[in-house]
């Protein structure tokens, strides 16, 4: 192993979120750990460890309930470090769950005050991120839910979460501001329930909406591994309606609390085929070639030291993992155990070109003379596949 394969540059598109190495570690038992880091500060390491941009959200940026002069001063400043180091901001996303008066939601609050203000909230850094010249403005709708079924109707909520996407999404097309918007589907926490749990919710409610040609995903490891899901399998159904605009990448371990831990951290096997749906199983219309985003958090255990090697962990754990799945591809056994496993085989189609149900039907082969008892009894391969993919995966081969 080289260490130029593993050494992040910005031509890898790795982006941090300002509020993952800016995280003070407060969990729901224990105070802060850390210190406030300044984003300025954020954007200098993280540019210095290779990464090529920031996102943030509003509040992240500009601490809620800044004057007018605080708000311009920190703008200033942020996108002055953003001139001198080259950094981008290829996304940017709202705070509608810390204050308190999101406590039942943004767009989906059963007051209808708070969802006007939601909206003004997200109107204003719309603007703000199509300034820094975002092309991704994320939804993660962490407080739209309920603990109770009675206090929330969710057929209804989604018509105001839908209303509140379109009419932004109008606002944006209106302006002219070329952003799409990535949804961040979540089952649970901070509510006991989420709206739009999973991606596969989230890809349903984005057919109805008016501009759902400008609306996709942020899937986030964590988040569908939370629910039990495979996250691979929930990615490759996200490219496959093209609608993969960007994801978080990180950590978790299980169905429990959302750890956020370092990408790879967690389930290290689904992390490599993650790595290898992304950069080599992907064929013309399905590529994903937006920014590697981390959303985790440095452990509540460490110091500054403890947060800059996470952040580089991330980075390096992602290079380790291409590096070994470009192996798995290269190795003259995988692809003869994929040959094997009729891998290739599930991309011809079922039907032969012009063949009509009638022909099937008339086909004797496909039925009366197929040998179903004979085909059971064949075994698939793969195992002996798994197995290589994991060789490969520890450095075995
Ligand atoms: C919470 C999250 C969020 C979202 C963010 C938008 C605070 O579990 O994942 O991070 O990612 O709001 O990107
Ligand atoms: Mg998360
Ligand atoms: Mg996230």
């Amino acid at each position: 192993m080289t260490q130029s394969t593993t050494q992040p540059t910005p031509a890898d598109r790795f982006t941090f979120g300002l509020w993952t190495v800016g995280w003070q570690a407060q969990d729901p038992f224990g105070a802060v750990t850390r210190a406030p880091l300044d984003p300025v500060e954020s954007v200098e390491r993280l540019s210095e460890l290779g990464a090529y941009g920031v996102t943030f959200h509003d509040d992240d940026l500009i601490p809620f309930g800044s004057d007018a002069a605080t708000r311009d001063k920190k703008i200033a400043d942020f996108k002055a470090a953003l001139a001198r180091t080259g950094m981008k901001v290829p996304m940017v996303t709202t705070n509608l769950f810390s204050q308190p008066v999101f406590k039942d939601g943004g767009f989906t609050s059963n007051d209808r005050t708070v969802r006007r203000y939601a909206l003004r909230k997200v109107m204003r850094n719309l603007d703000l991120a199509a300034e820094l010249g975002a092309s991704t403005y994320v939804f993660w709708g962490g407080r739209e839910g309920s603990e109770s079924e009675a206090a929330k109707d969710v057929r209804i909520a989604l018509d105001r979460y839908r209303e509140g996407l379109d009419t932004l999404a109008g606002y944006v097309k209106d302006r002219g501001y070329g952003l799409r918007f990535a949804l961040e589907p979540k089952p649970n926490e901070p509510r006991g329930d989420i709206i739009l749990p999973t991606i596969g919710h989230a890809l349903a409610f984005i057919n109805s909406l008016e501009h759902a040609d400008m609306v996709g995903l942020n899937p986030e490891v964590g988040h569908e591994q939370m629910a039990g899901l495979n996250f691979v399998h929930g990615v490759a159904q996200a490219l496959w309606h093209g609608k993969l605009f960007h994801i978080d990448l990180n950590g978790q371990r299980g169905v429990k609390y959302d750890q956020d831990l370092i990408f790879g951290h967690g389930d290290l096997i689904n992390a490599f085929f993650l790595v290898d749906l992304l950069e080599n199983g992907v064929e013309g219309a399905n590529s994903y070639d937006g920014p590697r985003h981390f959303d985790y958090k440095p452990l509540r255990t460490e110091d500054f030291d403890g947060v800059w090697a996470s952040a580089a962990a991330n980075m390096r754990t992602y290079l380790l993992l291409k590096e070994r799945a470009l192996a798995f591809r290269a190795d003259p056994e995988v692809q003869q155990a994929m040959v094997d496993a009729k891998i290739g085989e599930l991309a011809l189609p079922t039907l032969a070109a012009g063949e009509s149900v009638e022909d099937l039907l008339s086909d004797r082969s496909a039925f009366e003379d197929f040998d179903a008892v004979a085909v059971g009894k064949r075994g698939c391969g793969f195992v002996r596949l798994n197995q290589l993919a994991v060789e490969h995966l520890m450095g075995a081969r």
